[in-house]
């Protein structure tokens, strides 16, 4: 069974995606199981049929090793790893036909330390693949979305999986900054001129040369919109994530 992780900064929307994206599978017909990565997560917007919470507790954690709430998230963070097999166990009882993947909310919790492309190097041989989020609300500004890029190449950087990248919120923004934005992630020169022409100074320099830096790693980032409030997106999303689950490794987007 393919497995896809969702990834994305704190509040970017991974777990409504998660809730929303499992639903819409679910109503499609599809047997799809759902994961909770996240031990720090209070109350989700799904029941998920895997749960990280059953093996590591940041109560006990912080109880025990005497941390704050901080601490105690990043030791749990690591924990994770030391759970693998009764993860993989967990999810190979769901017995789904595709797994989908909700993350610790702060993104560098699990890209930037260790654990994080350990489990998902471990968790399954299957094809897997991860799905960035680009918060629409903090990415309408070209500054931030170039920040974007260069947090989800450091993504891909870390994990080296087939990398798909949506636009989530967009009912937040107006339509047109929607279809802006992708115009950015789909033709370089749009989001040149979007820098030129909302960035001055220091800004603009530094976020132009920080997007031709990023664009000559050759990576694409074509974003599609998504919407876990109004499921706009979700068939694109859908039928682009099961592309790439066939295609294997060469692929990112
Ligand atoms: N309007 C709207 N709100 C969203 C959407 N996705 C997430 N949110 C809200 O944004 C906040 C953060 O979302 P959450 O899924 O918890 O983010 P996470 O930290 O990445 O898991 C919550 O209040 C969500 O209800 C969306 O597509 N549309
Ligand atoms: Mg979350």
């Amino acid at each position: 069974m393919p497995l896809a992780f969702v990834i994305g900064t704190a509040g970017s929307g991974k777990s409504l995606f998660t809730a929303a994206f499992s639903e819409w599978l679910k109503m499609s017909k599809q047997d799809v199981a759902v994961v909770n990565l996240d031990p720090g997560a209070l109350k989700l917007p799904y029941s998920p049929d895997v749960d990280v919470r059953n093996y590591v507790d940041v109560g006990d954690i912080m109880e025990k090793y005497g941390l704050g709430p901080n601490g105690a998230l990043i030791m749990a963070a690591d924990l994770i790893a030391d759970e693998i097999e009764n993860l993989t166990r967990d999810i190979e009882e769901a017995h789904a036909d595709f797994v989908l993947v909700d993350t610790p909310g702060q993104m560098e919790l699990f890209a930037f330390r260790a654990s994080g492309p350990y489990i998902v190097s471990e968790l399954t041989k299957e094809p897997k693949a991860l799905i960035y989020l680009f918060d629409a609300v903090f990415s309408a500004n070209p500054m931030n979305y170039v920040s974007n890029m260069f947090l989800s190449a450091a993504v891909y950087n870390r994990f080296f999986q087939p990398q798909l990248h949506v636009l989530s919120k967009t009912d937040l923004i107006p339509k047109a900054d929607v279809q802006a934005i992708a115009s950015w992630s789909a033709n370089t020169r749009a989001l040149e001129d979007a820098i030129e022409e909302k960035l001055e100074g220091t800004k603009r320099l530094f976020s132009r040369n920080m997007m031709q830096a990023i664009n000559k790693l050759g990576l694409q980032f074509l974003l599609m919109p998504l919407s876990s409030k109004t499921n706009e997106g979700m068939t694109n999303i859908n039928t682009t994530l099961e592309r790439i689950l066939n295609e294997g490794e060469k692929y990112t987007t």
